[in-house]
């Protein structure tokens, strides 16, 4: 074991003995100072082992670079046109079938879309999209990590009543990174259920601040439309709608805090790439989202 490896597992084994410190003390210390820590913890070990990543990817693509500082900046970058309207309208079509031919792998137990994951596997211009060269190569580098696609997510979002949009309101997917790329198959205005998110809620100072701000437990993944607003209430300029016309592409950290807004017209279309690092893919993650198993391209 050369001395860099020592040092890491020193370091790392010290971390751990904090954590488990931290954990008991709280009845002593104010649990919003525990919650605090423990996540600056969990930061400088999820960072750690990601400070020396290098990919030969980084000159793989020339967008790669402004795309890789934008999301570095802001979270998330919008590029129009990603696909031509002939590509979305066969897009929407992949969807429609998909739904009807495959209803058992129809997510249900979301109230607001119509969700279909591994959509990849089955039809030819969404596997197009979820080998795209340029996404992986964002997402390789933006991770710091080895990556891959896990699989790409078909869906429909109508306008019913009371829905609270695309991923049943305001979370974060993670903490820390997760990338994500969204592209709109259908027109997205204001009415139309766009993404939005938090600017600047994946960085680590806002992170902390917006705990301390909207009093949030650690580990919170899902807020209540009040902890969001005394989040914005000195800052509203930090909520974000993206709008965009078909073929609208979204690449975002879904560390930030976001949704998918309430649909109030028309019929949402979109599909979504997953991208995991290697050690966060595994059977258990397909069952999790009933990923389709088998490939029958058309
Ligand atoms: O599709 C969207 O607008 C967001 C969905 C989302 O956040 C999720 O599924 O985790
Ligand atoms: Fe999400």
């Amino acid at each position: 074991m050369n001395f860099n490896t020592l040092k890491k597992r020193i370091k790392k084994l010290f971390l751990k003995i904090i954590k488990k410190i931290l954990k008991l003390l709280h009845s002593i210390i104010s649990k919003n100072l525990i919650n605090e820590y423990l996540t600056k913890i969990e930061y400088i070990e999820f960072f750690m082992e990601r400070k020396d990543y290098k990919t030969s990817f980084i000159s793989f693509h020339s967008d790669t670079e402004w795309i890789l500082e934008k999301l570095n900046k802001d979270g998330y970058c919008k590029i129009k046109n990603f696909w031509s309207e002939d590509e979305c309208i066969n897009g929407m079509k992949s969807i429609d079938d998909l739904i009807r031919d495959f209803p058992e792998y129809v997510r249900s137990e979301n109230k607001s879309d119509q969700r279909v994951y591994g959509a990849e596997k089955i039809s030819r211009n969404i596997n197009d999209f979820s080998k795209n060269k340029l996404l992986i190569s964002v997402a390789k580098n933006y991770n710091r990590k080895e990556t891959k696609l896990g699989f790409t997510l078909a869906a429909k979002m109508p306008a019913k009543k009371h829905n609270k949009g695309s991923g049943e309101g305001w979370h974060r997917d993670a903490f820390f990174r997760q990338f994500k790329t969204l592209l709109y198959l259908s027109d997205v205005s204001k009415d139309n259920g766009p993404f939005e998110l938090i600017l600047n809620s994946q960085n680590y100072q806002n992170l902390i601040e917006d705990m301390r701000e909207a009093n949030l437990g650690h580990k919170q993944f899902r807020l209540t439309e009040s902890q969001i607003n005394k989040i914005l209430i000195n800052e509203p300029q930090r909520k974000k709608t993206i709008l965009g016309k078909m073929g609208t592409l979204i690449l975002v950290d879904t560390s930030t805090l976001h949704r998918g807004s309430p649909i109030k017209n028309g019929i949402r279309y979109a599909l979504t790439n997953y991208y995991y690092t290697l050690n966060q893919i595994d059977d258990a993650l397909y069952k999790k989202f009933n990923v389709i198993p088998f490939v029958k391209i058309k």
